[in-house]
């Protein structure tokens, strides 16, 4: 197949203003009749043939205008509909087809799921329903009837409004009508049918609208649905004050589904969602999970506006939504909970998904120019760097020019498909500022690179810093131009704090860059000279994180103390931590494959003492006692990675910290016990999350009374955060009382799904040898199933992303396990099949033995016949 091109974009030749569909729904032959109001476009090619998608579509009638098309003419097949010369003027066409719901086991248009009947077509899953102009570009006003046994599906659910329902007399059936008066792209188009609970509630706008709210579960699970149903009216309100957003119809309904491809999906007023998304209660929900809740109910409804309201000209301009709704759930989270905190989480997440894709061989811009199947776009590139682009904007506009820029964005577009280059104008002109140059980070991947050297020169009393961006080679992109890279920063001096910034223009600082603390690195070099610097200070760069890049600098041992202990900017406490930790496990993976001692390093369990003894934040603390994970060390090796020694060196140093600092982990895992009822909250999930990494630690280190207190947590824990926590503790090393643990934890939660997935998981991701036996034996578990996305990657997803020793056998077990998985998954449902096989990624950064037989596995999928075009897309990449 040939790739779809950027350059190759066209505005659409026809337009289709108006759809109207009547959907019977029934389990193995529903039919579909679409009536389309098509029209040529008047800024389109006149005279042009026009050309439907479909998708594994059986047609049973087609009418031009009421006259009946001869289907036998073969202008119709399964994937297209062509009228070689259609009416010059509006026209209508109605198309029936009929589809098995049942047999849908790709999850993309129409599918059967549990007790209802659902869609999902983004990306390209409308065109497996009816035939049409499938692109975002071409928007059309939906009326929506549906029919189905009253039995069956009591609800019946679509965009907008309802404007009917009734009863079909003489029959056990009935229907609803629904009516969508905002024009909308067909991937937000959403159908529900089904025999579901649940919970209801209103908001009122702040211009008084009143809003029904209705969010639709499997029966009996209505209760946990409640904490939802909280996030989604918190989000509409923050919405209004945040960025002056309304909801815009009278009915906002989500529903709960347990076969999903993604996590949940924006649909106009009819958000479907994965129900790992929405379900929660203490008992059976991790406070992680009741984050993430959070964030995703607040991600699809932020994309009424982003996304939905305004679209996307084409797939190239996914991150317009994607990474602006993304950057828009961050702040939300950020105001719901603890700004620094989630800071250093989003980050985490950033280094661990997006920088590796950046560095391999699927590295892609955040706006790619080609694409062979769009479905593999839905990348941590894509959303989670995609969001950084738009925080460093508004690091380096100011909150003032980025609130100016918003609003004319929403001004300006309100209704239409737009591009990254309007949304940029938008920001150029309320910032005044030429941003073509920043523009690049749209257009080349890969992660820039900042060196960093100093000198200090106490008679003269300057500190000269000189800052260089470089970027490796990208697939494509042997070459880069420079980026503009905001580089907050400060120069703590000890205890004493920040130093105030001083130097001229002739020392390389403008005033205004020195007033902020953001110095702007927009060419291959710069050097700064601050003046009347008293002492050597200690560089704090990049504070929050101001640019997605990677930093070098030599910090000395004692300056990363002084900024973990005095950075007045708590992201830079962690990252100075961070930073310490991975020379360490650098040094010690070094030492372990020469056959030596993993490293030790006292001052680094002493930084790590203070803040566990001083910080008056525990989640912080948590996260300050958090190791770089063994694939963020991958990354830093960079090359010849041997996942093993890299798991010998983490695992001795949590043992060093465990055992070194047990006194201060046992005194704050008694004292941050729950007192009084569960709650989610930002305060009462820290200190559950220091205590479990303080029992985590303690169990590392081999400390008796944390063994003790790891059973007994899990013998008595009220909520799934520490029952958990505790498993995952008593999991570390082989035993009896790991394997009677499992099998209670499973007992206890047997039946529901999402409880079992992390039961799943955790016994994926045990770093012994005995791991993929174990894997393969739970794929034979009855409550596994490749037809469920959660449980795929619950599973073998675990296994291949989380367990790096043992995904990465230097025999070649784990590989082959995960060929064959995407081979055998392939054949059912290939978005979740390319997903899994992206595990590949940094391949080429092992070591030979490893590399050769990840190679194998790769050339082996790649030669097996019947590929789907998702598969073959990652497979042909990862090789290139
Ligand atoms: N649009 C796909 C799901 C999401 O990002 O919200
Ligand atoms: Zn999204």
């Amino acid at each position: 197949a040939e790739p779809v091109r950027l350059k190759d974009y066209r505005v659409p030749d026809h337009l289709i203003d108006k759809v109207d569909l009547d959907v019977k729904l029934r389990a193995t032959a529903t039919q579909v009749t679409a009536r389309l109001s098509i029209k040529p476009n008047p800024k389109g090619r006149p005279d042009t043939p026009l050309v439907l998608d479909g998708d594994g579509l059986a047609a049973r009638r087609i009418t031009l205008d009421g006259v009946d098309l001869d289907l036998a003419s073969g202008f119709v097949t399964p994937s297209q509909l062509t009228l070689t010369s259609p009416p010059q003027r509006p026209f209508i066409l109605e198309i029936e087809t009929e589809l098995d719901p049942t047999a849908n086991t790709r999850l993309m248009g129409l599918y059967r799921t549990g007790h209802a009947y659902c869609t999902q077509c983004e990306a390209e899953g409308f065109r497996r329903i009816t035939y049409f102009l499938d692109r975002p570009d071409v928007l059309s006003v939906y009326t929506t009837r549906i029919e189905a046994e009253v039995s069956e599906a009591p609800a019946l659910l679509s965009n907008g409004n309802k404007i009917a329902e009734g009863k079909i007399d003489g029959t056990s059936r009935h229907f609803a009508v629904w009516s969508d008066p905002f024009p909308k792209p067909c991937y937000l188009f959403a159908l529900v049918g089904g025999d579901l609970g649940s919970i209801h509630d209103e908001f009122v706008t702040r211009s008084g609208r009143r809003v029904a709210l209705g969010i639709y579960v499997e029966h009996g699970k209505e209760a946990f649905a409640t904490y939802a149903m909280d996030a989604l009216k918190r989000s509409m309100a923050w919405d209004e004050t945040a960025f002056g957003r309304e909801y815009d119809l009278d009915v906002f309904n989500i529903v709960a589904v347990s076969d999903f491809n993604m996590g949940a999906m924006e649909n106009k007023g009819l958000n479907v969602f994965n129900d790992k998304y929405v379900l929660a209660s203490p008992a059976t929900a991790t406070d992680a999970d009741y984050a993430h809740i959070e964030a995703v109910i607040a991600h699809e409804y932020f994309h009424n506006w982003t996304g939905n309201r305004i679209t996307c000209r084409d797939w190239f301009q996914l991150c317009l939504k994607e990474g602006l709704t993304v950057f828009r759930d961050h702040e939300f989270s950020s105001d719901m909970r603890s700004r620094a905190v989630h800071r250093i989480a989003d980050v985490r997440t950033l280094r661990a998904q997006q920088f590796p894709e950046d560095a391999g061989p699927l590295a892609h811009n955040v706006r790619p120019d080609a694409y062979l199947e769009i479905n593999n776009f839905y990348t941590a590139t894509i959303y989670e760097k995609g969001a950084e682009i738009i925080r460093m904007l508004k690091v380096l506009i100011g909150d003032e020019a980025f609130a100016k820029g918003m609003d004319l964005y929403f001004e300006r577009f309100d209704g239409t498909a737009a591009t990254i280059e309007d949304f940029i104008s938008c920001f150029a002109e309320s910032a005044q500022r030429d941003l073509t140059q920043f523009s690049r980070w749209y257009n080349q991947s890969g992660t820039p690179l900042v060196s960093v050297t100093a000198v200090y020169d106490p008679a003269a009393r300057t500190f000269t810093l000189d800052l260089s961006q470089s970027s490796k080679p990208t697939p494509g992109q042997p070459t880069k131009e420079p980026f503009v890279i905001p580089v907050e920063l400060g120069l703590v001096a000890g205890e004493h704090g920040d130093l105030k910034l001083r130097a001229g223009e002739e020392d390389g600082a403008s005033g205004v860059e020195l007033g902020r603390g953001i110095i702007e690195l927009t060419t291959p070099r710069r050097r700064i000279v601050f003046r009347d610097v008293p002492v050597r200070p200690s560089p704090s760069l990049f504070r929050g994180f101001s640019a997605p890049v990677r930093v070098e600098y030599d910090w000395s041992e004692s300056d990363l103390v002084t900024l973990v202990a005095h950075d007045s900017d708590s992201f830079n406490r962690w990252q100075a931590a961070q930073t310490f930790a991975t020379r360490l496990l650098l040094r010690s993976v070094e030492a372990v494959r020469a056959g030596g001692a993993p490293a030790y390093e006292p001052n680094f369990i002493d930084a790590l003492r203070i803040v566990t003894e001083t910080s008056a934040d525990p989640a912080f603390t948590a996260q300050v006692l958090t190791l770089p994970g063994e694939a963020d060390i991958a990354r830093e090796i960079g090359q010849d990675v041997d996942p093993d020694a890299i798991h010998v060196a983490r695992k001795a140093l949590r043992a060093a910290i465990g055992h070194d600092l047990s006194q201060p982990l046992l005194a704050a895992y008694a004292r941050l016990e729950d007192k009084g009822p569960y709650s989610p909250d930002a305060a009462a999930a820290g200190r559950r999350s220091l205590r479990n990494v303080a029992l985590d630690l303690l169990v590392s280190g081999e400390i008796p009374e944390g063994v003790r207190l790891a059973a007994a947590q899990f013998a008595s824990a009220s909520t799934m955060t520490d029952e958990i926590a505790a498993l995952g503790a008593l999991s570390q090393a082989a035993s009896a009382e790991r394997e009677t643990a499992l099998e209670s934890f499973y007992q206890n939660h047997a039946g529901d799904a999402l409880v079992i997935d992390k039961w799943f998981a955790l016994q994926a991701m045990i770093a012994e040898p005995g791991a993929l036996a174990r894997v393969k034996k739970l794929t034979a578990h009855p409550a596994f199933s490749l037809a469920n996305p959660n449980r795929v990657r619950s599973l073998i997803g675990a296994f291949a992303a989380g367990n790096q020793t043992q995904f990465n056998a230097p025999d070649g077990s784990g590989y082959d396990f995960v060929a064959d998985a995407v081979l055998e998954l392939d054949r059912k449902n290939p978005q979740v099949a390319a997903r899994l096989l992206a595990a590949f990624r940094s391949w080429r950064s092992l070591e030979s033995v490893r590399r050769g037989q990840a190679e194998s596995a790769l050339r082996r999928v790649a030669g097996s016949p019947g590929l789907s075009p998702d598969v073959r897309d990652i497979v042909e990449r990862s090789l290139a």
